[in-house]
């Protein structure tokens, strides 16, 4: 019922303080298989500053959107690229729709088929509802990356374009960007990677000296990029990241708006009205960690992964679905969903819905979460 006369703000904050005690927290060390995280408190400062700017009118916030221009020059130049085009928007779903959206409006085809990864993320199964595109899904390999081979035979006259992954959503894998990006060229067909998870890891565990395939733009079949900045580059929900190499597939998908404070201007995001502050926190925070502070985090995350896989080992019954790529570590035990059902009773926020459950090494897992966990898990195995 809408209220009729106004609590004070402690009645209303308590109210919520106790609407909200079941949500796990993330500074409790329990959420171990989310790609979220606590955001930089940095990070949140800047979105608590800048809550009321607006980049869905950019005439009224002139600075906000040159510092979102800012943002994308940093985050393409992070992934190889001197100049591109793109926006921040409200996360990866957003970003694979405009990527999707672009290949569609500039290909002439018909009846539009993507070719993408059977590991890809739900997201592409909306871009696909939403703009009648039809999803062709190709085989994964033993070591669940995408079968190049697969995709190729997949290739025909209606196909607009082809999707890789940086970091799938269950396993962390990164597929043969490579390889797909000859393959791209060869067709003549626009690239696609998602590296919504794996953007704001790969160029930091590569420069750490991990043997991660190439995944960006400096293969010249990659036309278009997602980068998320609310998962591993820990600013606030919701920063997610599109970049497209050349202007015309911004243009593409860009709308006119003709009654804004700037005059006529072109959307090419789905949101209209849409945060600035995420925009100008995603720069702050670039600003302020910098390739050296990033590159300390996933530092951590890689090596935390690999001792947790090693151990993982040592406990009877339960299995890798893979060695760790990236800072993610998915594992299968024979009784699966009693471990997961006993482990959630015991608090920790795990899932096993993909037939293995996922755990994500972000800035808040700590060894010392990961060696409770353990404990918890030996203890549910040996029954
Ligand atoms: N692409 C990839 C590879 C992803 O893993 C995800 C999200 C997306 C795109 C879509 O991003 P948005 O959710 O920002 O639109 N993958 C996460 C996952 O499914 C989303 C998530 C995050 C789920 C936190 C749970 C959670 O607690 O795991």
């Amino acid at each position: 019922m809408f209220p009729k006369k106004g609590a004070s703000e402690e009645e209303v904050l308590a109210e919520l303080e106790e609407k909200t005690s079941e949500d796990l927290t993330f500074d409790s060390g329990r959420i171990l298989g989310s790609m979220c995280t606590h955001p930089h408190p940095f990070a949140a400062e800047v979105v608590r500053r800048y809550i009321d700017r607006n980049l869905g009118d950019p005439g009224l916030h002139v600075g906000s959107q040159r510092v979102e221009r800012e943002a994308i020059a940093m985050l393409s130049s992070l992934l190889g690229l001197e100049k591109g085009y793109g926006n921040i928007v409200s996360g990866g779903t957003e970003a694979n729709i405009l990527a999707v959206r672009a290949f569609r409006n500039l290909a002439d085809v018909e009846n539009p088929e993507l070719i993408l990864p059977r590991s890809a993320h739900f997201s592409f199964l909306k871009a696909s509802e939403m703009l009648k595109v039809r999803l062709v899904w190709a085989d994964l390999r033993e070591d669940h990356s995408v079968d190049v081979r697969d995709v190729e035979e997949k290739i025909t006259s209606n196909t607009i374009g082809i999707v890789g992954i940086a970091g799938t959503t269950g396993l962390g894998v990164v597929d043969d960007i490579p390889a797909l990006s000859d393959l791209a060229l060869d067709y003549g067909l626009p690239l696609h990677v998602d590296a919504a998870f794996g953007g704001f890891v790969i160029p930091f565990a590569k420069a750490l000296g991990y043997d991660i395939p190439d995944f960006d733009f400096r293969l010249r079949g990659v036309k278009s990029i997602t980068i998320d900045p609310h998962k591993m580059g820990m600013v606030p929900i919701p920063a997610g990241g599109i970049i497209f190499r050349e202007k015309r597939f911004l243009e593409a998908i860009s709308v006119p708006a003709p009654y804004l404070a700037g005059g006529k201007v072109w959307q090419a995001t789905i949101t209209g009205t849409r945060p600035g502050a995420q925009a100008l926190a995603v720069w702050a925070m670039i600003k302020h960690l910098g390739f050296e502070g990033y590159k300390e985090i996933v530092r951590r995350a890689m090596e935390l992964s690999r001792w947790f896989a090693a151990e993982l080992k040592k406990i009877p019954g339960v299995y890798l679905i893979r060695e760790p790529v990236l800072n993610i570590v998915s594992f299968g035990a024979g009784n699966l969903e009693e471990a997961e059902e006993e482990l959630k009773k015991r608090g920790w926020g795990v899932s096993a819905h993909r037939g293995y459950i996922r755990i994500v090494m972000m800035p808040h897992v700590r060894r010392e979460h990961l060696e409770e966990f353990l404990g918890d898990l030996r203890e549910i195995m040996l029954g």
